[in-house]
């Protein structure tokens, strides 16, 4: 179908040489704790249910979580805290994800980043995002035709999104809604009205701080999962 093949094409993209460079370093030399494990090393898809209600945006992969696992937001600790509120709440089916094998499901639930592969210091330059960007567009356009819910995680992944549904013909009000923890914005797309939400990431440096704490998290995915009647 037509994310399979999707998913096909973009998993041998090279069009980013200091990304390619980056993700397949990371896979070679391995952080220590995972020196016993097989690393993606390669662009990383949107995962999750393939008829979604609810998409989690991010900005882009980890060098040793989704790029180790494969799997976009997890094997790192904000993948630890988004999964863990993710069961809290009823859309995974179990609270961890150690690796690409652990059956670890979403249900009505997918997520999908604005960059493919993992960045140095987790900072894509604008190039990189716009070089990505078509990719990023097709597999937001493939979810629209279900989704009703968006949760940002953090402004760039904000940023993003709105620029990807704006590629998609979305109409994005003037001057850009503000990114924020818990705001929500109605914006209307060819394949209908969408909420965007702003969710603070689950980065440590959020959560260390108490930025953002488990109930904010888990507040911002359940009324994701109203809006999308879920
Ligand atoms: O092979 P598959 O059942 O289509 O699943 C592919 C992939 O997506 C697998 O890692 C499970 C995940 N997934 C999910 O999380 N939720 C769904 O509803 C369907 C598939
Ligand atoms: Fe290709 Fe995107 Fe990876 Fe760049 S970031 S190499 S465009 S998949």
């Amino acid at each position: 179908d037509d994310l399979r093949e999707l998913e096909a094409r973009v998993s041998v993209c090279r069009a980013c040489p200091r990304l390619v460079e980056w993700r397949e370093d990371v896979a070679v030399g391995k952080r220590k704790s995972f020196a016993d494990q097989p690393y993606w090393g390669r662009p990383i898809p949107g995962w999750g249910d393939p008829a979604p209600r609810i998409l989690i945006a991010g900005l882009a992969p980890a060098a040793n979580g989704g790029n180790r696992t494969g799997r976009v937001f997890t094997g790192d600790r904000s993948g630890d805290w988004l999964f863990a509120s993710l069961y809290r709440i009823g859309l995974a089916n179990q609270p961890t994800s150690e690796h690409a094998g652990d059956d670890l499901r979403l249900s009505g639930a997918r997520m999908i980043a604005a960059v493919r592969c993992a960045p140095p210091a987790n900072k894509p330059t604008p190039e990189e995002r716009d070089t990505c960007a078509p990719w990023f567009r097709r597999e937001l356009e493939l979810s629209l035709a279900t989704a009703r819910a968006i949760v940002c995680l953090g402004k760039f992944g904000y940023d993003a999104l709105l620029s990807g549904l704006a590629s998609l013909g979305a109409t994005i009000p003037r001057p850009r809604p503000k990114f924020g923890h818990a705001v929500e914005h109605q914006i209307p797309t060819p394949q209908g009205e969408i909420t965007v939400l702003g969710c603070f990431h689950p980065s440590q440096q959020n959560t260390f701080t108490g930025k953002l704490t488990e109930p904010m998290l888990d507040a911002v995915l359940t009324r994701a999962k109203t809006l999308a009647g879920l």
